[in-house]
Order: structure tokens, then C-alpha cells, then sequence
């Protein structure tokens, strides 16, 4: 069966035919690609047809789909069992790996998805302050925990209102968002509630927005602001940890937050996230401490094989260095294309996230985000993958490139960039 008879069927049995709403194609429409296997930078769809990927499963396939050694490394997990319910040598390792990797990192708990590692983060955050207020950017996204699906209210600093029905309006207005590299909007915020905020979370380089990079300054001032009112500064890494480098954001940055989650890389595609910071902070979670968080799956012996494997292939010399001089060519390439058809686009990329925004404005925030025209980015994804170039559903998410991604695959997305450009209408 080809995708869109698997789409007719999965839409029977699964809401919108898809496990995660991003993969329905409702941003570009049109029917989902079904995915039959993957190597490398290739995707294999039903049916057979061929795709160069620049999604990446959104961030964890750094090394390409099935790396022989990360493949290996669960094939012979999975010979010893899948999942015991007890502690295993392995999860030291990995916590061990993160703590030596991330400057800010005592002590890590490895629980399933990037969304349990931030509201447990949220938790242990608010446990330490004793206080409930959390404020995080318009644009950014944490996962999809009551407390995170929520959109901003009126003024900069009234409470927020639930932005997904199901969430309860007294879980919203415990969040406040505020506008990505605003430092005067966070300064309001703290003055006049500071007393009451447990924490700030951002992603450090945003790519739930599309990619949008942080302004000079704009992250050290949030340090420097949480530091003076008690706060807690989270950096939600599960996009960028062991992405923009091995150290992550921070290790990019120098900037030291009190708590980081992590996703994606850390588990080679498998389900693993995880959330860890200063051992005083760490101390507090159960059983060490009184705040609670628990996960039967937590530390899956196959997700933490990926994730040593992949991690240290990670650690390889010149890693990064190769990985993001590809990246730097391709957004090169991407911007000839369309300057070459006088179309008008904004791309922003940092390591090797990029985004092309289909606007003539500077992307620094979500407002300047939204200025891009979603159905023009629609209609560069098809043209794109009509020639065999799976970019993302949706304008406002990030593309990824792998190690895996050649030369001839980069030469063969510009030029596929090339006559997708041309056949759009200049702008
Ligand atoms: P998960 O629960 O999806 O593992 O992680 C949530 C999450 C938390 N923080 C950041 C910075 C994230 O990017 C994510 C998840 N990212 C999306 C891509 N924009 C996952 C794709 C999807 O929802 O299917």
C-alpha cells in the first residue's frame, strides 16, 4: 500500500492518522509521507519513492537513520532483555556522559520524552523556590504539559490562558510568556513579580518557532535577572543538547543555567529525555529528596544503548566542525536559489539547524516569525518534495542536517532549491 491508502487507514484508528500532530502535513497539506525505513540521509517512503531527510525524526538522527553502530549497540541490548524495572550499569554511564558533557550538570534523572523532562524540571524547580510562577517565550516549546500549552495573556505581565482546550485556566495562569529576545519585557516581569517566580525556561537557540538565534546579551541578562530574584534559569536543550556542540548551548554560551532538559540525541531516536543541574537542586527528587517523578520505561536498556553509541560517535574530532561547514554550504546554497529567482526569503540557521522563513523581515522573535507566509512555505516544500527533499511540514519548525547528508546530497537540494524557487511566483 502507497502513504495515502496507509493515511485513509490510519486515520480510522489513530486521531488524524498520526502520533504526533506535526507528521499529518496540516501545515503544507497534502498526505503525510508513510515511512518504510530509513539509512543514512535517505528516507524509503511506502511505495518506495526516495527522500534526501532534513528532518531528522526533529533532531535526533545527527548520525543519519541506522548507524551500523548504533544499530548494533540495540540489537545486542535487545538480546539481553528490553526493560527490567531495575537499575543497570548502563544508565550510569549515560548519566555519567551527560554530567562530564554539560558544564551546569551535577547530577541527571533520564526519564522518556522531552515533554517529561521539562515538567518534571518545572517541578523540582518550583519545589526549590517554594514558588509556582514560571515564565517561558512565545514561540518556544517545552513539550506539551498543561502548565507549557499556554498563551499569553493580555499585558506583558498578566497571567497566562490556556492555549489547548483540557488545560485549566488556574494551570495557565501560573505561566507567563514574554517575547524571545526582549530583555525590557523580562525586566518588567521581574519587577514587578519577581518574588513570585520559580523559574525561566527558554530554549537557549530556539526551533520551535523555526530557528531563531538568541540576541547578544539576551540570554546572560536572563542569568543574570533570575540569579538577583531567587529564580531558576532552565534551558530546555532537547533541540540543542549535543546538536550545536558537545557541551550543548551552555557549553557554547558560557552560560551556566540552573537546570537543562534534554531529548532527542540522547536517545540515537529511541524514547529517552532527561533533566539534571546543581546537586542541590537534583537532591530533591525522589527518592534522594520529597519531589516525586517516576517512569516505569526510565532508562530503557535499548534507549540508553543508542544514546552511549551515538554520543560517543559524537565525540569524534572535527565532528561539529564537519557537520557545520555542510550545513553553512547548504543555507549558502539555499540563499543563491532564491535570490537567483527573486524570491524573497529570510533563512536562519545556527550549527546545523536552519529554517527558511518565507518573509522579507529579520526573524528574531515569534511576532517577526509569523510575518513569513505559510502557504508559500507550503508551496516550496512540495516543490521540493516532488524532487525527492523531505524539508519540514511546517514553516515554523526547524530543518536538520545529519553527518550522513554528502556532498551530492547537498549539491542536489540546492539544485532542486533551485527549481523550486523558479516555478514560485518572485516576491
Ligand atoms: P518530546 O516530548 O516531543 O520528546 O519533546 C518535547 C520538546 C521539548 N522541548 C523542545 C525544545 C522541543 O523541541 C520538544 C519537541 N520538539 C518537537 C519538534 N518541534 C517534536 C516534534 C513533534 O512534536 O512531533
Amino acid at each position: 500500500m502507497d502513504s495515502e491508502a496507509w493515511f485513509r487507514r490510519a486515520q480510522g484508528v489513530i486521531p488524524g492518522g498520526v502520533n504526533s500532530p506535526v507528521r499529518a502535513f496540516r501545515a503544507v497539506g497534502g498526505t503525510p509521507v508513510f515511512i518504510e525505513r530509513a539509512e543514512g540521509a535517505l528516507l524509503t517512503a511506502a511505495g518506495g519513492r526516495r527522500y534526501l531527510d532534513y528532518v531528522g525524526s526533529w533532531g535526533p538522527m545527527i548520525l543519519g537513520h541506522a548507524h551500523p553502530e548504533v544499530v548494533e549497540a540495540v540489537r545486542s541490548a535487545a538480546g539481553r532483555g528490553t526493560s527490567y524495572g531495575a537499575p543497570t550499569a548502563d544508565e550510569v554511564e549515560l548519566a555519567e556522559e551527560i554530567v562530564a558533557a554539560l558544564p551546569s550538570v551535577d547530577m541527571v534523572r533520564l526519564v522518556n520524552s522531552g515533554t517529561e523532562a521539562v515538567m518534571s524540571a518545572l517541578r523540582v524547580a518550583r519545589a526549590y523556590t517554594g514558588r509556582d510562577v514560571v515564565v517561558k517565550f512565545a514561540g518556544c516549546y517545552h513539550g506539551h504539559s498543561d502548565g507549557l500549552l499556554v498563551q499569553a495573556g493580555s499585558g506583558v505581565t498578566t497571567l497566562g490562558i490556556p492555549d489547548s482546550p483540557g488545560v485549566p485556566a488556574a494551570v495557565a495562569a501560573l505561566t507567563l510568556n514574554l517575547s524571545y529576545n526582549a530583555p525590557a519585557g523580562v525586566e518588567e516581569v521581574f519587577r514587578q513579580r519577581g518574588r513570585e517566580i520559580a523559574a525561566v525556561i527558554v530554549e537557549p537557540v530556539v526551533g520551535n518557532m523555526g530557528t531563531v538565534v538568541p540576541q547578544p546579551g539576551f540570554l546572560q541578562h536572563l542569568r543574570e535577572l533570575t540569579k538577583s530574584h531567587g529564580s531558576l534559569l532552565i534551558f530546555d536543550e532537547v533541540i540543542t543538547g549535543f546538536r550545536v556542540g558537545y557541551g550543548g548551548a551552555q557549553g557554547l554560551f558560557g552560560i551556566i543555567p540552573d537546570l537543562t532538559c534534554l531529548g532527542k540525541i540522547i536517545g540515537g531516536g529511541l524514547p529517552v529525555g532527561a533533566y539534571g543541574g546543581r546537586r542541590e537542586i537534583m537532591e530533591l527528587v525522589a527518592p534522594a529528596g520529597p519531589v516525586y517523578q517516576a517512569g516505569t520505561l526510565s532508562g530503557n536498556p535499548l534507549a540508553v544503548a543508542a544514546g552511549l553509541a551515538t554520543l560517543k560517535l559524537l565525540r569524534e574530532p572535527g565532528f561539529y566542525a564537519r557537520l557545520e561547514e555542510k550545513a553553512g554550504r547548504l543555507v549558502d546554497g539555499l540563499a543563491l536559489a532564491a535570490q537567483a529567482a527573486g524570491v524573497q526569503v529570510r533563512i536562519n540557521s545556527f550549527a546545523s539547524l536552519f529554517t527558511v522563513f518565507f518573509t522579507g523581515e529579520p526573524v528574531r522573535d515569534y511576532a517577526s516569525a509569523k510575518t513569513a507566509d505559510p502557504n508559500r512555505y507550503a508551496a516550496f516544500f512540495h516543490a521540493l518534495l516532488r524532487r525527492g527533499m523531505y524539508f519540514p511540514p511546517a514553516q515554523w519548525e526547524a530543518a536538520f542536517l545529519s553527518a550522513a547528508h554528502t556532498e551530492a546530497d547537498l549539491e542536489r537540494t540546492a539544485a532542486a532549491a533551485r527549481e523550486a524557487f523558479a516555478e514560485m511566483k518572485p516576491k
